[in-house]
């Protein structure tokens, strides 16, 4: 009877097991591995963009201080640093395993009338917090295929933090992010299954480190073959095979050009206007050789 009874409440505790939802084991498995490495441009990088923000009063006077032309953030491409590319979204393709989102929240800033970061990555379900250092007013539109589009006014300074409110649950690449209000103001969302992504350094301005521009480094990796992708938007995307054991690091090196545009996302439209002629990049990235992918 006893034994009949221990028995009984083996079964009943195996079925509670069984029953347990299974996000309290979501996260999948992480590692000791590392990918890391720069993105390049082959060819000629052209000039920078400039965006118009002299169409606004206030964005014109944010500016005013640096006496800067303001660099269209997705034509920048170092050439004094070996045509290194900024804001490419570097990621692995085949991770079969989920990954619970982290609980800190991602946050976008909207200062001096640009988004930043220009370019950042999410996981899926994860927080998304919308800044507005602006005492102006914009709307922040983020325009997804397969997540809620969401389009909030920020009449105000401050941080929007609804709860759920700002929060992409489906995986998605190149989620769209626009003010209606100014239309040089676009910013770009990648929406992914695991944590297994950066993106490449940019100027300091959008936290960058000067020496490190165009770097990313994946980390936490289990050991495996990996497709490592990198996309941009402007010069689409490229992608090679790499494998890595246990506690070993890679380096790689993943080079774009405009023949890897052909897959690209839909490029943002620059106002003719507002691409100067003459040596913008200098204007722009002071000490900088930048210079534009151009279109
Ligand atoms: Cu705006």
């Amino acid at each position: 009877m006893i034994a009949k009874r221990f028995l009984l409440g083996v079964v009943a505790a195996g079925l509670v097991l069984a029953l347990l939802p299974r996000s309290a084991a979501a996260d999948g498995p992480k590692g000791t591995a590392v990918i890391k490495g720069k993105v390049v441009l082959e060819g000629d990088p052209g000039k920078t963009g400039v965006i118009p923000v002299n169409k606004d009063q206030f964005c014109q006077n944010a500016h005013a201080k640096t006496k800067k032309k303001v660099p269209d953030q997705g034509t920048i491409i170092y050439k004094g640093q070996g045509n290194a590319v900024p804001y490419a979204f570097v990621y692995v393709k085949n991770i079969k395993d989920r990954y619970d989102p982290p609980k800190d929240a991602a946050l976008i800033d909207q200062k001096g009338c640009v988004y930043y970061p220009h370019v950042f990555g999410m996981v899926a379900g994860q927080e998304l917090h919308i800044k507005s250092s602006d005492p102006t007013a914009h709307n922040i539109h983020a325009l997804p295929k397969k997540n809620s589009e969401f389009n909030i006014s920020q009449p105000k300074m401050g941080v929007l933090q609804r709860k759920g409110a700002q929060t992409f649950t489906r995986p998605e690449m190149a989620i769209k992010i626009k003010c209606d209000v100014h239309p040089w103001m676009n910013a770009w969302c990648h929406v992914m299954p695991h944590p297994f992504f950066d993106v490449t350094v940019s100027h300091e301005s959008d936290g960058g480190d000067k020496s490190k521009r165009g770097c990313f480094e994946i980390k936490e990796l289990p050991a495996g073959e990996y497709e490592i992708v990198a996309w941009h938007e402007k010069l689409g995307t490229v992608s090679q095979k790499v494998k890595v054991g246990d506690g070993e690091t890679k380096e790689i090196e993943v080079k774009m050009s405009k023949k890897s545009a052909s897959a690209a996302q839909p490029s943002r439209t620059i106002l003719a206007s507002s691409v100067q002629s003459g040596d913008a990049s200098s204007d722009t990235m002071g000490d900088e050789k930048a210079a534009v992918a151009s279109e």
